[in-house]
């Protein structure tokens, strides 16, 4: 939002399936609220069709505070017992670029167009418990105006019990306002323990951005997909009301398109409700290029109040009669009028398609031998990288671009033949997958020097595709001895 040629973005993901038009299709970039002439009028008329108690029958929402409770949305006592702890540390967000190889390299701040002015949005720190696609949001804290020297955030963290969290971070990478499930995300890679009174430091975390996609964002004007001025054979207006079904006291609502595998959004209108009855209401007016058949009609409220639409808020979706979800919607080449959103809806999670993390577990061994024959008081890493390794390397440097690693000690590994790991790492990304001997009898802190033992998972870099589920078996085997 700070800087002028991120207005009037629409979305990268838009490319393609709305890749026309003008105008908004999606929203302004920080049109918090605003988003030109779309909304007014007919708000008023539509109120017979949502009040009258149908829609405030608090049942289906207040189920026990179990839903993304982390926010300032006050679901009252409804959590019998909590316990509540802090986590703390900082964010910081780094380019690389890819080289001709396909491997990932560093690129510095400095040496980018944006070296005294970051150029994104606000940062949404997250701890979540369960896998993805069942996640509860536990607490999350919002970086609303990042700098290029990383930021510090503290969250509090409410659990029904003692438990541990993943703490994650997702960038607003065209300052648009919305979290989308492709930005760019960030994993602290160790569970992260949560009692009552605990506290929890140094629990970093660091979002890689693809450089060459953002340039090419950047450069064309930030236009996004809706930037290209092509025509739109079929442009077709879903329209109609969205409705908080709970007492609203600020917090935009938007309308926003999904897949029907919940990825997305491809378009949105966020609007400042007004309060009507026991809820608050605001009509909305999306744009798109028919036709493209099913689409999820999800709704949104900033009901945590960072400013965000992010997956912590309370959700919604588009309704054929209180309580009841009409997704998906077919889109073909008729204005859609009419449309009923219900925030929340059923639990009032996003079920987003967002797969923050998964593991990678497997085993160092020793090619042809044991661990013992290394020689004396060495020291072994594996490390989960953000960038292929290039020669020889300290361990500080290892550590800074490891999402995540592992020692081990003599004391760790004498007798031994196999090293089990688990490392956390990043869903839908690149890592490489590394180990190393840090050799004695004096270790120098710096690894893959000449004579050194190295592994890779493969021969190709060791570059590994996360996925979207967590896998294990990976076998890195020790070579090199001279
Ligand atoms: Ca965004
Ligand atoms: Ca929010
Ligand atoms: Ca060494």
């Amino acid at each position: 939002m700070r800087n002028p040629l991120l207005l009037g973005s629409s979305l990268l993901l838009a490319l393609g399936l709305f890749g026309c038009g003008d105008k908004d299709w999606g929203t302004d970039s920080g049109s918090v609220g605003e988003d030109g002439g779309s909304t007014d009028g007919g708000s008023g008329g539509d109120a017979g069709g949502t009040d009258g108690g149908s829609v405030d029958d608090g049942g289906s929402v207040d189920d026990g505070g179990s839903v993304d409770d982390g926010g300032s949305v006050d679901d009252g006592g409804s959590v019998d017992a909590s316990v509540t702890g802090n986590v703390q540390g900082t964010v910081t967000v780094a380019f690389y670029t890819t080289d001709s190889a396909g491997d990932r390299t560093t690129i510095a701040w400095a040496d980018t167009p944006w070296a005294d002015a970051f150029p994104f949005g606000a940062i949404f720190v997250s701890a979540t418990q369960g896998d993805p696609g069942e996640m509860r949001y536990r607490g999350d804290t919002t970086i609303s105006s990042p700098s290029i020297a990383g930021d510090p955030y503290s969250m509090n963290v409410t659990l029904p019990k003692d438990g541990a969290v993943h703490v994650w971070a997702t960038l607003d990478l065209q300052a648009d306002g919305i979290l989308s499930t492709s930005e760019p995300l960030g994993l602290y890679p160790a569970e992260v323990d949560v009692s009552d009174g605990s506290e929890v430091t140094n629990a970093d975390i660091t979002i890689l951005v693809d450089y060459d996609a953002f340039y090419t964002w950047w450069s064309g004007g930030g236009g996004g997909g809706g930037g290209g001025g092509g025509s739109c054979d079929n442009p077709v207006t879903l329209s109609g009301t969205s409705s908080i079904t709970l007492p609203w006291a600020g917090g935009d609502v938007a309308a926003l398109l999904y897949d029907e595998g919940n990825n997305g959004p491809y378009a949105w209108d966020r609007q400042t409700p007004v309060t009507v009855g026991g809820g608050a209401e605001a009509p909305f007016s999306i744009g798109v290029c028919g036709p493209v058949g099913n689409m999820n009609l999800r709704g949104a409220w900033d009901s945590n109040g960072n400013g965000l639409i992010d997956p912590a808020d309370m959700w919604g979706a588009v309704i054929s009669k209180p309580d009841t979800e009409a997704n998906p919607v077919d889109i073909e080449t008729s204005d859609l009028s009419g449309l009923e959103i219900q925030v929340p809806l059923g639990d009032g999670s996003s079920g987003l398609n967002v797969v923050p993390f998964v593991s990678f577990s497997g085993e160092v061994k020793v090619t042809d031998g044991v661990f013992d024959d290394l020689d004396p008081a060495s020291i072994v890493y594996v490390a989960a990288l953000m960038y292929r390794p290039d020669s020889d390397v300290t361990t500080e440097t290892l550590f800074r671009y490891a999402y995540d690693s592992h020692t081990w000690t003599v004391a760790d590994f004498a007798g031994e033949s196999s090293l089990s790991f688990h490392l956390w790492v990043p869903g839908n990304t690149l890592v490489y997958l590394w180990a190393y001997v840090d050799s004695g009898p004096t270790p120098d802190g710096i690894v893959n020097q000449m004579g050194e033992p190295v592994a890779s998972v493969n021969p190709d870099a060791g570059r590994v595709p996360t996925g979207t589920s967590s896998t294990s078996g990976y076998l890195l085997s020790l070579n090199s001895f001279e």
